[in-house]
């Protein structure tokens, strides 16, 4: 049987990566078979890639129309060589980012036509498209000093996005909002504003119905 495809979205900071990894675990106690992946990367091609997108490897600014599709290259090779294997062998894939990030920040953030992002998103998943898509939804600022705060207790530093200004980054939390309205059957908003434990309960509440 197909597993299930989940992906997490939300704003910088809302606590996918904390919330992908708790959902890991709940997932395998259940006794399913799980796959990890994150976006951009996942992939030698799409790790390389992230680093040219996060961290100006490529020593020069990237453009706009690059961007979109440098992460959705990324998006093609993930597909192709990891989760569409896995879901066919049966594995559950849980997803930190998928398409939904494109449209939310090249289309939304940045000002592209968010059709457009639809149509090369499509051009990139192949078909794979999530089970369930779940929204981690927390305030710009609170999401902002989560990551001030960890930037600070591991001396790591700021990355591109991370880097733009405050109204691009409610731009995106405002564009998720509204894909959330245009797929009300594929996407469940969840309040990241809890505590982890808290906010994993009501993740794990919803990814059940989908596993049922
Ligand atoms: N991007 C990506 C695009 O523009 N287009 C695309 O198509 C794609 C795929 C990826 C960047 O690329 C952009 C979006 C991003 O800017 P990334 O490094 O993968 O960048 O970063 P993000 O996905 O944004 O992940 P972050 O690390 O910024 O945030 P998360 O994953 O949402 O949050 P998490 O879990 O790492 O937590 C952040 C901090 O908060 C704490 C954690 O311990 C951690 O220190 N925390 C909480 N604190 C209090 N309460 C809670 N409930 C907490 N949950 C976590």
């Amino acid at each position: 049987m197909r597993g299930k495809f989940i992906t997490f979205e939300g704003p910088e900071g809302s606590g996918k990566t904390t919330q992908a990894g708790l959902l890991v675990t709940r997932l395998q106690e259940a006794g399913g078979e799980v796959l990890y992946a994150r976006e951009p990367g996942g992939t030698p091609t799409g790790e390389a890639i992230r680093q040219i997108l996060q961290y100006d490897k490529a020593g020069e600014p990237i453009c706009p129309e690059t961007e979109v599709l440098l992460f959705a290259a990324s998006r093609a090779q993930l597909v192709r060589h990891v989760i569409l294997p896995a879901l066919e062998a049966g594995r559950h894939v849980v997803c930190d980012r998928f398409a939904d990030s494109t449209t939310a920040y090249q289309g939304y953030g940045r000002g592209f036509p968010i059709e457009q992002m639809l149509t090369i998103n499509d051009f990139a998943i192949n078909g794979a498209q999530p089970d369930i898509t779940l929204l981690l939804d927390v305030e710009v600022e609170t999401g902002f000093q989560r990551i001030e705060k960890r930037h600070r207790n591991t001396s790591s530093t700021w990355d591109r996005i991370e880097r733009e200004a405050r109204v691009f980054h409610e731009k995106v939390r405002n564009g998720y909002l509204e894909l959330a309205r245009r797929w009300p059957s594929r996407f469940v908003i969840i309040d990241a504003r809890g505590n982890p434990e808290t906010v994993s309960d009501e993740i794990w509440s919803k990814v059940r119905d989908v596993l049922d």
